[in-house]
């Protein structure tokens, strides 16, 4: 590359790091196979997933296994709540999903942490399941600018942001989450917000979806930064499958979601 003369080439940064942002694995073992094949094959070694590990596929507590062995760190999302903390659910498929579940696997579901932040090429990133307030509070991908800029906001349920390197009341300049199970990336205002989507419930396209974060880990200096979304296809019509061979109540509901996108829109109205 030739540059104009007297101008010293900007220095390049090497060797940035790489971190795989999982979520909505929803019992989804096909999918989240895939997936963490797809993680290990790029040579990335640390995932973090934020939340719904369980309900609305077949294979909740080998998604639980799976997921506690790969992911450093798993946050709470709206279904690993309700499933974890309620033993009388109020509907079949959530029964159902709930009575797949040993005390130790509950046990975990409900001490999962709210958020999770750490501190990549200068930003400082916030990973939570669906937004600043609860797991339960949704933030669609069609929302306000109040909304926008209320995801970055340090509240009871996020806490300060405690990543290291910040002064007590920072708050984040990147946010990532999930809950909506369609994938996106929004920079404005310079805050970047992105959703992972949905691993094992895609209601946007028929493949999974993970984020990749890439830069200088727990640096504070600025350097480069970006934000992709690998698509992963797998077999959905054999994990469509084991929803039937199980029994799983709602495999009709399943089947459409992973091949067309069609939310099912349950008696708990969520995702
Ligand atoms: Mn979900």
């Amino acid at each position: 590359m030739t540059h104009p003369h007297g101008e010293p080439r900007p220095e390049v940064v090497r060797g940035l790091d790489r971190i795989a942002v999982i979520s909505d694995v929803h019992g989804n073992l096909s999918a989240l196979l895939a997936v963490l094949a797809d993680i290990e094959a790029r040579g990335i070694e640390r995932v973090l997933n934020l939340g719904d590990v369980v309900g609305k596929g077949p294979r909740g507590p080998e998604s639980i296994t799976l997921c506690r062995d790969a992911c450093e760190v798993t946050v709470r999302g709206n279904w690993d709540t309700f499933i974890s903390a309620n033993e009388t659910q109020p509907w079949q498929h959530g029964q159902w999903v709930r009575d797949q579940l040993d005390d130790d696997e509950i046990a975990w579901l409900a001490g999962l942490p709210n958020a999770h932040e750490l501190v990549m090429s200068g930003n400082r990133v916030r990973l939570f399941h669906a937004s600043q307030t609860s797991e339960f509070h949704r933030v669609h991908f069609d929302h306000t600018q109040e909304e926008f800029r209320g995801m970055f906001a340090n509240t009871d349920f996020t806490g300060e942001f405690t990543a290291g390197l910040q002064p007590p009341g920072a708050t984040p300049n990147v946010v990532g989450y999930g809950d909506i199970h369609g994938a996106y990336l929004e920079v404005d205002e310079g805050l970047m917000l992105f959703n992972a989507g949905a691993v094992g419930n895609h209601l946007d396209a028929p493949s999974a979806p993970y984020t990749i974060l890439e830069g200088v880990l727990d640096s504070p200096d600025p350097a480069p930064f970006s934000i992709t979304f690998p698509r992963v296809p797998y077999d959905i019509e054999a994990e469509i499958a084991v929803g039937f061979e199980l029994g799983m109540p709602e495999a009709d509901a399943y089947a459409l979601e992973l091949r067309d996108g069609i939310f099912r829109g349950s008696v708990t109205a969520t995702s």
